[in-house]
Formats: C-alpha cells, structure tokens, sequence
C-alpha cells in the first residue's frame, strides 16, 4: 500500500499489487523545482510488461467481464468520487512531479481526473444501439441491431504535460467500456499513475483491469508494451514523432490506434476582437503551462491596425508572470518540466535570435538569486519578425514562447493559418458573429475555440488532423475507439 502521494520508490501495478520491476533496473525522478531527486522508479522489462498485459487479458473474463453495464457504470462513479476525496494527495504528486503552480493543478488537471470518469460511466449508462427493419427476400422481414463489445487490453501510453488528466482521458472511456488496461506513463511523471493504482482498489475495481508499467519508449516499457500481441488497441498521446514509432510497432498484428500528437496552433486576431479578452485569452494558451499544452499558441497572427497594441499588451502581460515553484506567492508560471525539455526549447530561443527575430521579450533563463536558480525555469518570450518559412514558425517548441505576425485580410489569414504541417487547434478572435462562423470551419484542425480557449466538453470530439492525431476521441468517438461492434440479424 501507498503511504504517500509523494513516493520515494515506486513499483509496478500490475494485477491489483505493487511489485518491484523483475528488470532489476531502477530510474531517477527528478524535481523540476529544484533540480534534486525525488523519487526512483522500477523500470519494467519485457517480462514485467508481459506480466501486466497477461493480467490485464485474464481480468476480461473475470468479474469485471462478468458485470452489467450498471455495475460497471456505478463503480467508475465510485472511482470518480475517490479520487475526489484524495483530491490533495493527487495535488501534491501532480505538483512534485511537474512543478506546476497548485493553483493550476487544483483547477484543471485533478478535478479532470475524477470527470473523466464520471463522464464515461454516465454516456455508456445511456448508451442506445442502432436498429433497422429489414425486407426479406421470402417477402418475410429481419431485425438488425448493434451491440458494443469491449475491444479488449488497451495500452495507454500517456505524455508528462497533464499527467493524470491525460492519462485518464484514455482510462476512463476505456474502462466504462468494459476493456482492462495496461498504462505506460510519462517516465517523468509517475506518480498520480502510481497513486491511482490504490484508488482502483480501493473501491473494488477486480485485479488486473488497471494495471502500471514504469519505464522509457524505445527498448524500454513503451516499445515492449505496444509490440506486445495480446494488446488489442494502442492509445497514445505524445510527439509526432513518437506516434509514427508506435504506429510501425502497431502494424504487427494489426492492431487499432488512437493518436494525440504535436501541434503548431495559430491564435488568429482580428481587428474587431475585444483586445482585452484577446490578450488575457493569448496570454493563457501561450503561457499556461509554462507552455507545455499541446493546444497552446505558439503562432500569433493580429490583423495590422491592432498589431503594435497587441503586441506591447502581451509584452506586458508576459513580463507581468511570476515565475515560481506551485507554492510561490501569487505564481503564474512554473518550470519547465526537466533539464533535457528546457535545453530544447532554448535551443529554439537561440534559433530564433540567429533567424533574425526581434525579441519583444525574455530569450532566456532567468536569474533569481534563489532557490528558484536550481529549477528548470525559462523566461516566456516574445518574437517578431520571421518569415513564414523559419523553423520557429514551423516546429512544435511547446514552451512558453509565440511568434506574431501582421495579417492584412481574413484570406491572408486563412492561409497562414493552414500553412503548417500540423492541424490541431486554433483561437479566433473577433466580435463578428458571421466573420467567426466564415473563418472556423476553413481552418484545418481538429478543433477552432472562437473569443475562448480550453474550454473543454467531455462530449465533443477532440483530437487533430494532418501530423496532429489519426482518430478523434470524446463522448461517442471515445466508445467508437474502446468498443468492437457487432451487428445481430435476426430473420423473424
Ligand atoms: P513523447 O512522445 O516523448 O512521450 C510520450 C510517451 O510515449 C511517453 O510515455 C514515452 O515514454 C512514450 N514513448 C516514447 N517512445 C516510445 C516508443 N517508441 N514506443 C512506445 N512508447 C514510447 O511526448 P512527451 O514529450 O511526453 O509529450 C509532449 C508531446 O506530447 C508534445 O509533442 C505534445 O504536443 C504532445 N501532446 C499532444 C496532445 C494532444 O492531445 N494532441 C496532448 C498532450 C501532449
Ligand atoms: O482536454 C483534453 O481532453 C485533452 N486531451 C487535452 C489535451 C491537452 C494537451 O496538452
């Protein structure tokens, strides 16, 4: 059993118990606060990884295969209400392992935990079936009606960004669909994966339906699990990159995916916008995170005659951020997450300057001549100037940094906003209700917010086009993902 949020060793979960890696091999997590370690992880090998998925396909025809829908639906309620009552235990992993403000965490990433859940449980309750009437060739008639099948063990392999919010996006439809699952966290944040594990039992979720591997991708826990041939559906969320990997190892066998990948998303500002909400709206998706959401701005296009307000506002807002670990008085902006991110984006940071941009603001680490000095903090930052072609505007950075840039009519825009190799969301904002509805369905992504951003219903679809994501999850396309269907005709 745990103690703990904060773990100093952490074992597998595999089949309802806590084990330590049979791979012998152990990895350090690290604080992005304070640089120093704060917990070691058991590394799965290829047998750990294949004990977790054995379990996992032994636990559907167990009790867990054996329950109504009801049944199921009431436990994930359940689920949802415990992790609810140890909300501050999730906080504290989330923060440890993150560096995120509490604030930010205790608004977005653990409360979407318990919601992912509930949501589920609900919409497979009331979940219907297709029906059709059939004219037979004896001049007779046939019924035909659907039924959802779980599809089986799936693989979840989740990113560091919004642990558990992430990682329970997948769980969540996953198990209100009757399927058991093997998850492969983000090596750099493990513990809300490890805490969730004593929730399950906690509340009587059958051993072997959730089930933890720790461990890296490529020759490690990830690239085992997704070649493993019980593995009936891969999930993942993570780099482009990472994506067409697991895809190839997905091949084998066949086998269904789901893929939430990179974006390079353009906040499109027109002239008639509310520039106050257009600046805090901005401020949010490039900065929140420090950076470190998929759906964040990193390409900023404001129409000319609000250009250099725009761009002084944000320059005010983002040197207005209070950089600082969860607990920080009144922070707004946390580290990055590790050592190896931070170099990468500052790699862009120099890049930019080399390009020729002209830096509106930050660049650079900041000093604090405190503890802060240890962390791995980054200063959110500004650029102008580039041309369109500059691997700044091109590549996903996924720190807190954007780019703007003037645009002189919505055609422009429009174009710019689609020259991208990505296509996963976009802000617009105007007060023009007919300039919205034109402009949001000609850009070429998995989601458009229009004078909002993140403003999330768990029945939408969700999910990116081009090298943004193959699929789209949420309310029904989730149960598309995580069911088999089958059709039933019956000659009457
Ligand atoms: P990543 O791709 O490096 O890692 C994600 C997960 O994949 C980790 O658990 C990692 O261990 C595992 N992995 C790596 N190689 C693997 C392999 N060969 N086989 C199996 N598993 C493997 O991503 P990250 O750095 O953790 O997260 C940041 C990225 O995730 C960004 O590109 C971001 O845009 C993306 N992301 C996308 C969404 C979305 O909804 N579209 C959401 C969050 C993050
Ligand atoms: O809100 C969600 O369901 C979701 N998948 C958010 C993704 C955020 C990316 O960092």
């Amino acid at each position: 059993m745990l103690q703990q949020p904060i773990l100093p060793e952490h074992g597998l979960f595999i089949d309802g118990a806590y084990v330590p890696a049979t791979s012998g091999r152990m990895f350090e997590k690290i604080s992005p606060v304070s640089g120093s370690v704060i917990a070691k992880v058991h590394e799965a090998g290829r047998e750990d990884v294949d004990r977790a998925v054995r379990a996992a396909k032994a636990a559907l025809s167990g009790p867990w295969g054996k329950m109504t829908v009801v049944e199921r639906a009431g436990l994930l309620q359940d689920l949802s209400r415990a992790i609810n009552d140890r909300f501050d235990d999730f906080l504290e992993a989330e923060i440890a392992d993150t560096g995120k403000p509490r604030s930010l965490a205790r608004m977005v990433d653990i409360p979407r935990g318990g919601a992912n859940f509930a949501t589920f449980a609900d919409m497979i309750k009331n979940l219907g079936a297709e029906f059709f009437e059939t004219a037979t060739p004896d001049g007779g008639r046939a019924i035909n009606y659907g039924v959802h099948r779980p599809k089986g063990v799936i693989a979840v392999i989740s990113p560091w960004n919004l642990p558990l919010l992430l990682m329970t996006w997948k769980v969540g439809p996953a198990m209100a669909c009757g399927n058991t699952v093997v998850v492969k966290p983000s090596e750099i944040t493990p513990h809300t994966a490890t805490l969730l594990g004593e929730v399950m039992n906690a509340v009587g979720i059958p051993k072997g339906v959730y089930n933890v591997i720790h461990g890296f991708g490529p020759n490690s826990a990830g690239e085992f699990l997704t070649q493993h041939p019980l593995v009936d559906g891969i999930t993942f969320t993570g780099e482009t990159r990472t994506g067409e990997a697991i895809m190839k190892q997905a091949a084998v066998g066949l086998r269904d995916i789901s893929f939430e990948l990179g974006g390079k998303n353009a906040a499109i500002v027109f002239a008639d916008a509310d520039l106050d909400k257009a600046v805090a709206g901005t401020m949010q998706s490039a900065f929140s995170n420090c950076g470190q959401v998929c759906l964040g701005t990193e390409r900023v296009y404001v129409e000319r005659s609000v250009y250099g307000e725009f761009v002084s506002r944000l320059k005010k807002g983002a040197e207005g951020l209070v950089l600082g670990g969860p607990d920080t008085p009144g922070v707004s902006m946390g580290p990055l997450v590790s050592e190896e991110h931070r170099d990468k984006v500052l790699s862009y940071y120099r890049l930019a300057e080399e390009e020729g941009a002209t830096v509106v603001t930050g660049g650079g680490v900041p000093q604090f001549g405190d503890e802060r000095d240890g962390g791995f903090f980054i200063q959110p930052t500004i650029w102008t100037g580039l041309p369109d072609t500059s691997p700044i505007i091109r590549e996903e950075i996924f720190g807190p940094c954007c780019h703007i840039r003037p645009f002189d009519s919505e055609e422009e825009v429009i174009a710019l906003a689609n020259d991208s190799d990505y296509g996963l969301c976009s802000a617009i904002w105007t007060e023009n209700l007919s300039r919205a509805h034109r402009v949001a369905p000609q850009i070429e992504v998995g989601l458009v917010w229009v004078n909002s951003w993140f403003l999330r219903d768990l029945r939408t679809a969700f999910g990116g086009s081009k090298k943004s994501g193959i699929g789209r999850e949420g309310g029904e396309h989730s149960l598309e993902f995580y069911t088999e269907r089958a059709n039933i005709c019956v000659k009457l």
